[in-house]
C-alpha cells in the first residue's frame, strides 16, 4: 500500500539546518531558519521564561484539558497586546492555537467553510508556508505586488494597483503585521494609511500575520499598521505568535484573533472557530500559554520580558549596522545600506542562488536560496569572516 508513495521534497528552510548540523567547518554560520540566536549561535531560553516556569511548576494543579479555545487569561493578555484600546473587547474573539502556524490553519479552515467565495491575496514574496496552508485548506490564493524591482524596497503603488484592479469585494488580504518574512521590508506609517484606504474601498477582509511583534521597533510601535487598518474596517483576522518574542518556539504558542462588527457576530464567529479547532487538534497545549499568561499577569515579570525582548531587538540592529560597515570596509563596492531600513530578523541580501551555493560549499555559510538572510544568525566575532566570504562570492 505504501510502495507507490513518492518522497516529498524537504522544507527548503528547515532542511538547510540539517545540512548545517552535519558541516564540519569550524567557522560555519547558519543564517537560514528564522530563529533568534545569541553571539554563540544558540537560541537561549529567556530568563523571564525560566522564572515563570519555576512558578508554574510549584503552582500548577492539573494537567486536565484546556477549553477548546484555550486559556481565558492568556486570551485576555493576547487581546491587550495585539489590539490595545483599538477595538471594544466584546467585538473580539481570541482563540489560543498551537503557534502562529496553528492560527493560520484555523483561519484558513474557517475561511473555507464560512467564507467559501473568498480568495486570499498574498504579498509576492511571502513566507512559503502561507500558500501551502491555504492550499491544504482548499482556499484559493492570488498574489499582489510587494517587492520593488530593486529588491530592497516596497512597491506601494504596484501593490495598491493590483488590489484596486484585481481584488473582488470581500476578498481576504494577507498582510505581515511587521518584520515582513522574507524581505524585512515593511510599509511606513503613511503607507499603512494608503493600504487601509484600499481595504476600506474594496471591502477587503484583512488577515494580519503578526509573528514578530516587538522585533521591529517595539511592542506598541509594531502594532501601528494593524491598528491603522482597524480604523478603516470593522472586521479582521489576526494570527499572533509568541515563538519569537518570548523565544517559545517549541512550546507552540499562538492565537487567532477575530474582530467582528458587533458582539453578536463575535459570538457566532467564536462558535465556528471552536468547531474548526475541535476537528483539527481538539484543544491547545497548556504549558507555553501558561508561561505567557504568568509573565503578562505579573508587572515585574512583564517588565523583565520587555527588557529581554528589547535586548534581542537591539542585538539585531547592531548586527545590521556592523554588517553594513564591515561590508563597506571589504571594498567589494556593494552598498548594503538598505539593510538599515529593513526590520526584524530577515533581509533579502540580493545574493543569487549560485552565490548562496558558493557560500555554503566554500565557507560553511548557510543562507536560504532566495538570498534571504537571518540577521540574528550573524555573530560579531565572525562578522569579518562572513563579510570577506560575501565579498569573495560577489567579486
Ligand atoms: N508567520 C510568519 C511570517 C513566520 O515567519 C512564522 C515563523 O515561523 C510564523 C507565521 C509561524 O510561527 P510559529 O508557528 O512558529 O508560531
Ligand atoms: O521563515 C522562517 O525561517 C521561520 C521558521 O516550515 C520556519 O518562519 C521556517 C519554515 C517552516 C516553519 C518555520
Amino acid at each position: 500500500r505504501f510502495s507507490h508513495l513518492e518522497t516529498a521534497p524537504p522544507d527548503a528552510i528547515l532542511g538547510l539546518s540539517e545540512a548545517f548540523g552535519a558541516d564540519s567547518n569550524p567557522n560555519k554560520l547558519n543564517l537560514s531558519v528564522g530563529v533568534y540566536k545569541d553571539e554563540t549561535g544558540k537560541t537561549p531560553i529567556l530568563e523571564v521564561v525560566k522564572a515563570a516556569e519555576k512558578k508554574i511548576l510549584e503552582e500548577e494543579a492539573t494537567k486536565g484539558y484546556l477549553p477548546i479555545e484555550g486559556s481565558p487569561e492568556y486570551a485576555e493578555d493576547v487581546r491587550k497586546l495585539v489590539f490595545g484600546d483599538a477595538v471594544a473587547q466584546d467585538r473580539t474573539v481570541v482563540v489560543q492555537t498551537p503557534g502562529g502556524t496553528g492560527g493560520l490553519r484555523v483561519a484558513a479552515d474557517f475561511m473555507r467553510t464560512q467564507l467559501p467565495q473568498v480568495k486570499v491575496w498574498m504579498p509576492n514574496p511571502t513566507w512559503a508556508n502561507h500558500p501551502a496552508i491555504f492550499m491544504s485548506s482548499g482556499v484559493p490564493t492570488e498574489t499582489y505586488r510587494y517587492l520593488a524591482d530593486d529588491r530592497t524596497s516596497l512597491d506601494l503603488d504596484g501593490m495598491l494597483q493590483t488590489l484596486r484592479e484585481s481584488a473582488s469585494a470581500g476578498d481576504v488580504i494577507l498582510l505581515h503585521g511587521c518584520c515582513h518574512n522574507p524581505t524585512g521590508i515593511d510599509p511606513s506609517g503613511d503607507d499603512w494609511k494608503q493600504i487601509a484606504q484600499v481595504v476600506e474601498e474594496k471591502k477587503l477582509l484583512p488577515l494580519i500575520d503578526f509573528a514578530y511583534q516587538g522585533f521591529g521597533d517595539g511592542i506598541e510601535q509594531d502594532a501601528v499598521g494593524l491598528r491603522t487598518i482597524l480604523q478603516h474596517t470593522d472586521e479582521a483576522l489576526v494570527c499572533s505568535s509568541f515563538s519569537k518574542n518570548f523565544g517559545l518556539y517549541s512550546e507552540r504558542v499562538g492565537a487567532i484573533c477575530l474582530v467582528a462588527a458587533d458582539a453578536e457576530n463575535a459570538t457566532a464567529a467564536r462558535s465556528q472557530l471552536k468547531r474548526t479547532v475541535r476537528t483539527n487538534y481538539s484543544n491547545p497545549p497548556r504549558h507555553g500559554a501558561s508561561i505567557v499568561a504568568t509573565i503578562l499577569g505579573d508587572p515585574q515579570l512583564t517588565a523583565q520580558w520587555k527588557e529581554e525582548l528589547e535586548s534581542m531587538r537591539q542585538r539585531i540592529t547592531r548586527l545590521r549596522e556592523q554588517f553594513v560597515q564591515t561590508m563597506k570596509s571589504t571594498g567589494s563596492g556593494h552598498d548594503f545600506g538598505f539593510l538599515l531600513r529593513q526590520r526584524g530578523m530577515f533581509s533579502y541580501s540580493g545574493l543569487t542562488p549560485m552565490q548562496v551555493d558558493e557560500l555554503k560549499s566554500k565557507y560553511g555559510i548557510y543562507i536560504v536560496g532566495s538570498g534571504r538572510i537571518n540577521v540574528a544568525g550573524m555573530s560579531e566575532s565572525k562578522m569579518q569572516y562572513f563579510c570577506d566570504s560575501v565579498a569573495s562570492v560577489l567579486s
